[in-house]
């Protein structure tokens, strides 16, 4: 049987942009009419990313509050207010402080794309934004309509993978290097020849 790697993404925003929505849009394919502030909340579920079984851990949480854990950050924002993209940018730079990381995975997320009419931070101010912070994936999604939901947790979920072959493979290399660098000692393996108990 496969192994499921388990990974741990947080959800962060301002409050009332859409985090609890979009998170229960994709593990419990439901719609929240009513706002009901979180102070904190998580979740799991299973999914499959490229043929990988992954368990989510998904934990939303007041900012003020920022995670230390955390392998993937989902950065939340709604087109209609232009604070709520402005304050990303503190919270970007707690998350790398934290994580001690400058590509720590995370996703620009713009959520309430059906506002179209309230929309109030326009697409290329949005790009613009993404590509100042190392060209981190940008997506507009409607928790209301469920549009674009999967598709930000999918990419979130392969930068970490991408990550976690990359570390792998570089203990592999160390794990290698230390291998080659180890001497070879005959003396000990004589030694122990010698102590072999031979029954005649
Ligand atoms: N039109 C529209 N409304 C949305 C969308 N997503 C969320 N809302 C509404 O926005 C309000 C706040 O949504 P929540 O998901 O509770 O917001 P939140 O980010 O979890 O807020 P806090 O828990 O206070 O941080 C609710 O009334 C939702 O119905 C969306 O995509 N489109
Ligand atoms: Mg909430």
């Amino acid at each position: 049987m496969r192994q499921r790697r388990e990974y741990h993404i947080v959800v962060l925003g301002a409050g009332g942009v859409g985090k609890s929505c979009l998170t229960a849009q994709f593990v419990q394919n439901v719609w929240i009419e009513s706002y009901d502030p979180t102070i904190e909340d998580s979740y799991r579920k299973q999914i499959e990313v490229d043929v990988r079984a992954i368990c989510l851990d998904l934990t939303l949480q007041e900012q003020s509050n920022l995670p230390r854990c955390g392998q993937g950050f989902l950065l939340v924002f709604s087109i209609t207010s232009l604070s709520s993209l402005n304050e990303l940018a503190e919270l970007r730079e707690q998350i790398i402080r934290i994580r001690d990381d400058e590509n720590v995975p995370l996703v620009i997320v713009g959520n309430k794309s059906d506002l179209e009419e309230d929309r109030a931070v326009t697409r290329a101010r949005a790009f613009s934004v993404s590509q100042h912070w190392g060209n981190a994936p940008y997506y507009e999604t409607s928790a209301r309509r469920r549009a674009n939901v999967d598709e930000v947790f999918v990419d979130l979920c392969r930068q970490i993978i991408r990550k976690d072959i990359t570390a792998a493979q570089a203990g592999e290399q160390e794990a290698y290097s230390r291998r080659r660098e180890r001497p070879i000692r005959h003396g000990r393996r004589r030694r122990r020849e010698k102590q072999r108990c031979n029954i005649l």
